[in-house]
């Protein structure tokens, strides 16, 4: 079985943001349970990348023997609200700018993906606008991502969150049109916006940049109904090597989450 590693989502927060699906608080204790359960990797969703400790960041992880399995964004959207579809043009290059400083940060923390989930926006009843503003914002990420050898990893989201891209085919296609960017499976977006999250592995195949891990109740994998036995096979099918980064609510508390994704997990990855 090809080498796969666990990783978990961690919130680098300025603020409290209520995102329920991070870990959060201390990020050494954070770091010392992911190490301790067996996970061999960190993904860091950081609200503000030019407010970050980025050298703390890294050394928190490698101390720990943690690899960052990615630098994820929604938050900088949920605490300032920037997107890169965004109608107003001051607030797009904002976004734009925060982006390429997540390049960086993926750089210096020799992670190769940077992530556009939430952070794309959403349509604000012009869809049509809204899809070129955020095709022209990833032609300049596009160059500025691929010059430094980082992949921009575009994540279908459900229609609750957002109406802008909610569908895989739709992903996949804009995709294919720039050098760096390829797509983040999140195994619960697809069970709620596709037929069959099985089916999709292979038809994304080497698309598949990145995966975020929840059940189909958006609980730990293994307290729901997704069977991951076939999930895991499907990857390595399709060649994927990468992190599975759990992002998942953290309930019943976030150690209990943890080990619940690590026992169903791990077993599989060997
Ligand atoms: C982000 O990775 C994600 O999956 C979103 O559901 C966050 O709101
Ligand atoms: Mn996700």
């Amino acid at each position: 079985m090809p080498s796969m590693k666990l990783s978990a989502v961690y919130a680098v927060t300025v603020g409290e943001t209520g995102f329920d699906i991070v870990l959060r608080g201390g990020l050494p204790e954070a770091l010392d349970m992911l190490a301790e359960l067996g996970f061999g990797g960190v993904e860091y969703n950081i609200a503000d990348p030019f407010k970050a400790d980025v050298k703390a960041l890294g050394r928190e992880a490698e101390e720990r023997g943690l690899g960052v399995a990615a630098v994820s964004t929604g938050l900088s959207y949920l605490t300032y609200g920037y997107s890169l579809s965004d109608g107003d043009e001051g607030s797009r290059a904002r976004a734009i700018e925060f982006f390429k400083r997540y390049v960086d940060t993926a750089v210096e923390l020799g992670s190769g993906r940077v992530v556009i989930g939430l952070a794309r926006g959403r349509s604000g009843g012009d869809r049509e606008g809204a899809m070129r503003r955020l095709r022209s914002s990833l032609e300049s990420l596009d160059e500025y991502a691929s010059g430094r050898g980082i992949t921009l990893v575009l994540e279908p989201l459900n229609r609750y969150e957002t109406d802008l891209i909610n569908r895989f085919g739709e992903a996949l296609e804009i995709a294919r049109s720039y050098r760096s960017v390829r797509i983040l499976l999140d195994t619960f977006h697809a069970t709620l916006e596709e037929r069959s999250v099985y089916d999709l592995i292979p038809r994304l195949g080497e698309m598949i940049g990145h995966v975020h891990v929840a059940d189909s109740n958006r609980l730990a994998p293994g307290m729901g109904i997704l069977d991951w036995e076939r999930i895991v096979f499907r990857l390595a099918k399709a060649g994927y090597r990468g992190y599975l980064s759990v992002e998942a609510r953290t309930e019943p508390s976030y150690r209990e989450m943890l080990e619940k994704a690590a026992e169903t997990l791990l077993p599989l990855l060997i």
